[in-house]
């Protein structure tokens, strides 16, 4: 998740869905002409209203991606307004375009749906070092690092002493995967992994002690 193809996906999905939102709003009587006169007939309110109300809805999923706030559910609603104008605007000049977008929404959005099954995984800190050495996760798990040692433990990304090996910036040294103070002997620290790939980290007080986050 949050590659740089998820976020192209993003921003260029927010500029059409705000985009289109606009031309509806300028010209809605235009807009409703790809309505099919059968589904035309099915609306229980005025024809104005409803291309008012798709130009708005248009408008706040590409707010909502654009400004990366649950791209999950705007790309949901995005891709089930698409399904809707697909079935009821009938097949013209515009559909092949339509069936491209809702088929870069449905990705956007499987991309970013939040697991149901986020689990937090478990490294144990003790006097021989962290255990198990490498752990293999799913990308957004939390990783609780527990000590279990007599000694105060520091977890925090390669490379010593700069730990600026994992890709985000903000923590007290290099990365925000750091403890960033010494952790009590039965305390614990949790970092959440958001970034595919294979993550070195090392103990700041006792650099010897080094263990592995294989995020995937
Ligand atoms: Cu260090």
């Amino acid at each position: 998740m949050k590659s740089a193809a998820f976020h192209f996906l993003r921003v260029g999905l927010a500029i059409t869905f705000l985009w289109i939102g606009i031309l509806i709003f300028k010209n809605p009587e235009a807009w409703s002409g790809y309505l099919q006169p059968w589904a035309a007939g099915l609306l229980p309110i005025p024809m104005a209203q409803v291309m008012i109300g798709t130009a708005i809805l248009d408008i706040i999923i590409g707010v909502f991606l654009l400004i990366d706030f649950l791209p999950w559910l705007a790309a949901f609603v995005g891709a089930v307004h698409l399904v809707i104008v697909l079935t009821v605007s009938g097949i013209t000049d515009i559909t092949v375009r339509d069936i491209g977008l809702l088929a870069a929404m449905l990705a956007l959005m499987i991309d970013s749906l939040p697991s149901p099954f986020a689990t937090e995984q478990v490294v144990t800190f003790t006097d021989t070092g962290y255990s198990p050495n490498t752990l293999i996760i799913k990308n957004g798990e939390t990783v609780v690092f527990k000590n279990q040692s007599s000694r105060t433990m520091w977890p925090a990304s390669a490379m010593h002493p700069t730990h600026r090996e994992y890709p985000t910036t903000g923590g007290c040294l290099g990365s925000t995967f750091d403890a960033c103070k010494g952790v009590q002997p039965s305390d614990s620290w949790s970092f959440k992994f958001d970034f595919i790939g294979a993550w070195k980290y090392h103990d700041h007080l006792n650099p010897g002690n080094t263990g592995t986050i294989i995020v995937q």
